[in-house]
């Protein structure tokens, strides 16, 4: 099908959906129309972002959702659900070729769904449970309370080692507040004080002196690749599980972009993702595993999921069909070289960059040498329509709301076709904002985190600069809503 003839059904079909819409709602119908419009009209840089296709887009709009499918192809706890077993057997075919992986769950609704599946089968698959064995239970459900009492504490209280989260780790690898810092015995490795890069000997040495359950590589806001062999040897040398979130850079692995040990999927027992990031897919998470774990895995719904989400199932479909493309792998390494060109127009403007550089999709500007907190430097920026999103940096003074970082990704203005010209640009109008921004002063009259005050015309300069670049690569080019 030609772009043009594609363009005029999917305008078509948007316009024919919003009417619908609107005859029951239009308040919605109209934020939805808005956000076509916000969404075109902004430079978007938040690193966990994109734009999916349309096919995947009118995929997820489907009566998919109105079906309850609880448990695995072929194994429902509900009747009638053979064309999901369709759509479950092909996503999860397309991601296991896509990937090299024996075995893929789709079922996932986000990325901290995907881990909390891992982290269920990791423990069913690997936690002995002394009660267990001497009772010889067939039924749980017989058990006595001091039984329970005692299972507790065999199957808690286990040991997980992730990255930090100012290091650029995820919540969900061992952050206290959340709850893979309090229903595992925890501890977070780091990144050298001096480069802001992983040290393989710090994450093993602290292995060896903690003997984790489970070894949590992978990372949120790190603006470099992991050697996941380098993982994988520290896990097996203290007998950890290795699991892999690449949340973040999945695309990237679908791309080919990463190969050989930046490619988590053949060391990690489980990787872990959401699809709707650097993967362009629909909102959502999967699980891949190694053939042991693939069992436990299937069980994450009913165990730890609620009903699978058909119809964004079938959207993961259709992104992992095209994510299999020769063009999606030039997408991938256009993501990550434009990542190298922002990295750079920073630098040559005298800009902090956490680590130095990138050689992935995000890229960690530090913001605190422009005297700004990460708050007042997302909210100046988003005054000039450029969307980034405040980040802590290693060791952050400035703690996890206010920060002093900002985090940018490449992901969605290259699915624009921005290209390195635009990039270095992008640098340009975002230093222009930070050197013309001020900290502001609370009511009291101190020092203020979060109020700022920018300099006279600059957000007009910046818009109108941004507006000429986004009208070059307009967002769903041909789609016109009228
Ligand atoms: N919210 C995702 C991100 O922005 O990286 C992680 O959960």
């Amino acid at each position: 099908m030609t772009d043009a003839t594609l363009s005029q059904l999917t305008s078509g079909a948007y316009e024919q959906a919003l009417k619908v819409i609107e005859s029951v709602e239009p308040r919605i119908a109209a934020a939805t129309r808005q956000e076509l419009l916000d969404q075109r009209g902004s430079l978007k840089l938040i690193a966990s972002e994109n734009y999916a296709s349309p096919a995947v887009l009118l995929t997820m709009g489907t009566w998919f959702s109105d079906k309850y499918a609880e448990g695995t192809v072929g194994h429902r706890f509900y009747a009638a659900c053979q064309n999901v077993d369709t759509v479950e057997s092909l996503a999860a075919e397309h991601a296991r070729e896509l990937f090299g992986a024996p075995y893929a769950y789709v079922q996932p609704h986000s990325g901290i769904d995907a881990n909390l599946v891992a982290f269920w089968s990791i423990l069913a698959n690997r936690v002995e449970t002394p009660t267990l064995k001497r009772l010889d239970a067939k039924n749980v459900n017989e058990l006595a309370e001091a039984d329970w009492e005692a299972l507790r504490h065999e199957f808690g209280n286990q040991r997980l080692l992730g990255m930090s989260l100012d290091a650029g780790g995820h919540l969900t690898h061992g952050f206290r507040p959340n709850i893979s810092g309090k229903m595992f015995h925890q501890q977070q490795y780091g990144t050298d004080p001096e480069t802001g890069l992983l040290d393989y000997d710090a994450v093993a040495a602290k292995a060896r002196e903690f003997k984790p359950l489970v070894l949590v590589a992978g990372y949120s806001a790190y603006p470099r690749r992991v050697n996941f062999a380098k993982m994988r040897e520290i896990a097996d040398e203290v007998g950890a599980v290795l699991m892999v979130d690449m949340a973040h850079f999945a695309g990237l692995v679908a791309g080919k972009v990463f190969t050989g040990e930046e490619d988590p999927v053949p060391y990690a027992h489980i990787t872990t993702t959401t699809t709707h990031k650097s993967l362009r897919g629909p909102r959502g998470g999967m699980v891949l595993a190694q053939e042991e774990f693939a069992a436990d895995v299937d069980r994450g719904c009913p165990m730890v999921l609620g009903g699978p989400l058909s119809h964004v199932m079938a959207a993961k479909a259709v992104a992992f069909a095209e994510a299999r493309t020769t063009e999606f792998q030039d997408y991938s390494q256009k993501v990550a070289d434009n990542a190298k060109s922002l990295a750079e127009g920073f630098l040559t403007r005298g800009a902090e960059l956490v680590t130095g550089g990138t050689d992935n999709h995000i890229v960690l500007l530090d913001v605190s040498s422009y005297g700004l907190t990460g708050r007042q430097a997302e909210s100046a920026l988003l005054d000039a329509g450029v969307v980034t999103n405040r980040n802590s940096v290693p060791s952050d003074p400035n703690g996890a709301w206010y920060t002093s970082g900002i985090r940018l990704g490449t992901p969605a203005l290259t699915t624009r076709g921005f290209g390195h010209d635009e990039f270095d640009t992008v640098a340009e109008l975002i230093v222009d904002v930070l050197s013309n921004t001020e900290a502001g002063t609370t009511k009291a009259g101190g020092p203020s985190k979060a109020s700022y005050v920018l300099g006279d015309g600059v957000a007009d300069r910046v818009t109108k600069r941004s507006g000429e670049m986004l009208d070059k690569h307009p967002l769903y080019p041909g789609l016109v809503l009228g």
